[in-house]
């Protein structure tokens, strides 16, 4: 990737676009597979039409040493068996702190160091920061699609065996008033 010149970018919140664009991807539920609870909902999802659950636009800031990469990532609402819908989560290697600010929707930030779960509420204008060797996953907890910006240091890289090994200290699933926090044990 190239270094690239001072610039402006503009998302356009309902096409869900960045100009200029880098990278899109797109989460559907077989990408998240092991990190649900009940495994047999999450297979039973997948065979019935194995819907997106996020996707992540990026600007063209490329992902290298000293740069300051951005994406925006949008998670559909929805719950499989109970829990919510989430990113798959990661841990930067080289330990570097992070930004997330809520666009719009309702979502959490669950953060885990190994030892501690930490849990940020997001609604729009809300900055979430993340330090250095804190793990995160982000979670939409309302009920329409929920974006929030990310401002990562390019260099940081993106564990995600980090999370199927070690967790995420919680899980959140829909209570019948508010959220239900969970322990991160299997079954
Ligand atoms: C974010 C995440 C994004 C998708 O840009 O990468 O929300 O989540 P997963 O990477 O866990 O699938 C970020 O934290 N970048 O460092
Ligand atoms: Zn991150």
């Amino acid at each position: 990737a190239l270094p690239v010149p001072p610039m402006s970018i503009r998302f356009d919140q309902g096409a869900g676009t960045l100009s200029p664009e880098g990278p899109t991807l797109t989460r559907r539920m077989s990408d998240l597979e092991g990190l649900f609870r009940d495994s047999e909902a999450w297979a039973a999802a997948v065979a019935d039409g194995d819907p997106i659950v996020y996707s992540v636009v990026s600007s063209p800031v490329p992902e290298i040493d000293r740069e300051l990469p951005q994406s925006i990532t949008t998670i559909q609402p929805g719950t499989t068996a109970g829990e919510l819908w989430m990113t798959k989560g990661h841990q930067h290697p080289n330990h570097q702190g992070e930004i997330y600010l809520c666009i719009s929707g309702h979502g959490g930030l669950l953060m885990f160091d190994g030892t501690e779960t930490r849990w940020v509420d997001m609604t729009p204008g809300t900055i979430g920061y993340m330090p250095p060797g804190w793990a995160h996953r982000s979670i939409n907890v309302g009920d329409e699609p929920y974006s929030f910006l990310a401002v990562y240091p390019g260099g940081a890289g993106h564990d995600y065996g980090w999370v199927l090994e070690h967790g995420m200290g919680q899980r959140v699933l829909a209570g019948a008033d508010g959220l239900d926090f969970v322990n991160y044990v299997e079954g």
